[in-house]
């Protein structure tokens, strides 16, 4: 198994979009646990395709397809990531805050809340605070989760939640917040809820925020 999951990784990098999915088919089939397909295959990739990226190796449009093309692995793998849920009652809004378009992150997040059995509210990237808080206030939700993947961007966390202050719902909606430059420290100083490195530790969050 170990060489189909090492050809999914260089074909993330690569950008190989049928290779990919064919990887991800295979080891499916061969009965390979989808977070080891998830973490080994699929992550792992992107963290060195951000490496080569810093370091000149590789360009924006590189670093674009890589991304696709670990989409799509990421879609084959949902029904498995989601399959055994527990139901639970409470909506959670997700969102990649205003300025930022890296969006892997947060479906990421996503698909596991969902799979934990919670409803999810996407409302995409480069989400204002007044998409936030109108979101979750007319859907009645009980948690906002937000993800930044770049140190300008997770700045507009502290707006969200001065927004939701605004909006008189900091009673009634916990948040999270994530993503790569984000911190434990950071959530707190901005007066988060709660902060999770990683999409199984958010399922995690959301449960004790809300028990
Ligand atoms: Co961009 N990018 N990018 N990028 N990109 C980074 C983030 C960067 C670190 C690359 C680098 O230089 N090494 C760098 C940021 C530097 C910084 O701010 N310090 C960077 C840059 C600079 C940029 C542009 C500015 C480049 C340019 O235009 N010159 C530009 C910005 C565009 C914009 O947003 N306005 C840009 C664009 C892009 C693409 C469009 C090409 C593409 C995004 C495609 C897409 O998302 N659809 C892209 C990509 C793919 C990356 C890297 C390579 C990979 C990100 C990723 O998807 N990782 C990234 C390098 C890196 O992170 N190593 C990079 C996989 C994903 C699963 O991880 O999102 O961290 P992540 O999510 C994790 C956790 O963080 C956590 O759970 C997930 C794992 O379980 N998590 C949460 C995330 N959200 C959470 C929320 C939670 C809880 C946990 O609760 C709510």
């Amino acid at each position: 198994m170990e060489s189909e999951l090492k050809a999914v990784y260089r074909d993330v990098i690569g950008g190989k979009r049928s290779g990919v999915e064919a990887g991800v088919r295979t080891l499916l089939e061969l009965g390979c646990d989808p977070h080891v397909v998830l973490n080994d295959a699929l992550i792992a990739p992107m963290t060195e395709v951000g490496s080569r990226f810093e370091q000149g190796e590789l360009y924006l449009p590189e670093m674009m397809i890589a991304a696709r093309a670990m989409q799509s692995g990421l879609a084959l793998l949902k029904p498995r990531l989601v399959q055994d849920g527990i139901r639970a009652s409470a909506r959670v809004v997700m969102g990649t805050v205003q300025g930022d378009l890296h969006d892997i992150g947060k479906t990421l997040v996503s698909m596991m809340l969902e799979g934990a059995g919670f409803e999810i509210i996407d409302l995409g990237t480069d989400v204002s605070p007044e998409a936030f808080t109108s979101a979750a206030r007319d859907q009645g939700a009980q948690v906002i989760g937000m993800s930044a993947l770049l140190t300008t961007t997770m700045q507009n966390m502290k707006l969200v939640v001065q927004a939701v202050e605004d909006a008189g719902l900091r009673g009634e909606v916990k948040i999270i917040v994530g993503g790569a430059p984000v911190t434990e420290t950071f959530a707190s100083e901005i007066g988060a809820d709660g902060y999770a490195a990683d999409a199984s530790r958010a399922v995690g969050l959301v449960r004790r925020l809300l028990s």
